[in-house]
């Protein structure tokens, strides 16, 4: 069994060494052009050359949750395409969003600045009720977030495709239940995968239908966000701040108003990396199961190549 690696912006050494250990008799190599095609092919943005030189391909493995990248490839028909499945990023965005949301809910910016300026400082405290927060996607991070959350008494909307019952998160679905989602959220929180349906989601008439001192999160994709439209109501002040973690360039372009935007706080794709042992560890387990003969249906994370996601 032949396996190609062609992930960009990735070590290689470590993941050839850890594919290799956790499958023992395959050959695992990096893929350069003209190299044999493969069975399995472990990717992460690759380009389209790949695919255009595998003949014989099983299945992809996507080294992270998104397949954005993957879906704007032709890729060869009729072979699956897996993503990761959680391997250890749940909790990793679950420990990103509520750092978010506490750090705006309990103003520990504006305590950072009084100390900086040696103040001894309080404010009145809020209450939680006022700020219902909306996550949308409610797929294997989206859950996670929304019930972690749950855990600190706020009050927790979902927003997902197809409906869902979750303990204490109140569910909307599909463009029905979007507008009511939308009203009754505060901090709203992005967690969809990047897709014709979902691009620019967050926009001037969206944002707007949010309750007044909105706050937003993003940890999807940059693509989900009109940048100038979040700067337009943070402005007008129907927006109050905004945690950003994925951009539309990454990294952030140095003269991007977001980078010394007061309001804004950014970081560098960085909520939910992925864990190199838990990911080869679950890639393994797939291909094994595969050439097991398990069949598709039971392996966790294969992608609706139709909905993109
Ligand atoms: P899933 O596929 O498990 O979940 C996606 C969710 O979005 C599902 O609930 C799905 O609905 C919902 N959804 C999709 N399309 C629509 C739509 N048109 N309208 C309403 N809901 C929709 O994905 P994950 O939870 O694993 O990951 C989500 C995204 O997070 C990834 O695609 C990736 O872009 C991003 N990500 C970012 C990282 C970072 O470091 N910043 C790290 C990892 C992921 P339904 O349940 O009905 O199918
Ligand atoms: C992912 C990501 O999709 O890291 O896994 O953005």
């Amino acid at each position: 069994m032949n396996i190609s690696f062609c992930c960009t912006d990735t070590k290689a050494q470590p993941w050839l060494e850890g594919l290799r250990a956790a499958l023992p008799g395959a050959t695992v190599e990096p893929w350069s052009e003209g190299a044999a095609p493969a069975d399995y092919a472990v990717v992460w943005t690759p380009p389209q050359a790949f695919f255009d030189e595998q003949t014989r391909l099983k299945g992809v493995f996507n080294i992270g949750a998104g397949v954005d990248a993957l879906m704007k490839l032709r890729l060869p028909a009729g072979v699956p395409v897996v993503r990761l499945d959680d391997a250890g990023m749940s909790v990793q965005m679950a420990e990103y969003v509520s750092h978010a949301v506490i750090r705006h809910f309990r103003e520990f910016d504006g305590y950072d600045a009084d100390v900086a300026q040696g103040q001894w400082s309080y404010r009145k405290p809020r209450m939680r009720t006022d700020y219902p927060i909306g996550v949308m996607g409610l797929g294997v991070l989206g859950e996670r977030v929304s019930q972690t959350l749950a855990q600190f008494d706020f009050p927790v909307l979902g927003w997902s495709r197809s409906p869902k019952a979750i303990d204490g998160v109140q569910c909307f679905s599909g463009d029905d239940g979007f507008k009511e989602f939308l009203a009754a959220t505060r901090i709203l929180v992005c967690l969809l995968p990047l897709t014709p349906d979902t691009e620019n989601i967050m926009r001037h008439d969206t944002l707007s239908r949010l309750l007044p001192g909105a706050y937003v999160i993003n940890v999807a994709r940059g693509r989900h966000l009109v940048d100038d439209d979040l700067l337009a109501l943070l402005d007008n002040g129907h927006v109050a701040g905004a945690m950003l973690d994925v951009f539309r360039t990454e990294p952030l372009p140095a003269a991007h108003p977001f980078w010394a935007h007061p309001k804004i706080t950014v970081t560098p794709h960085t909520s939910a990396r992925t864990l190199r042992e838990e990911s080869i560890a679950q890639i393994a387990g797939k291909i094994r199961a595969l050439q097991d003969g398990a069949a598709l249906a039971s392996i966790a994370g294969v992608v609706d190549l139709k909905q993109g996601y």
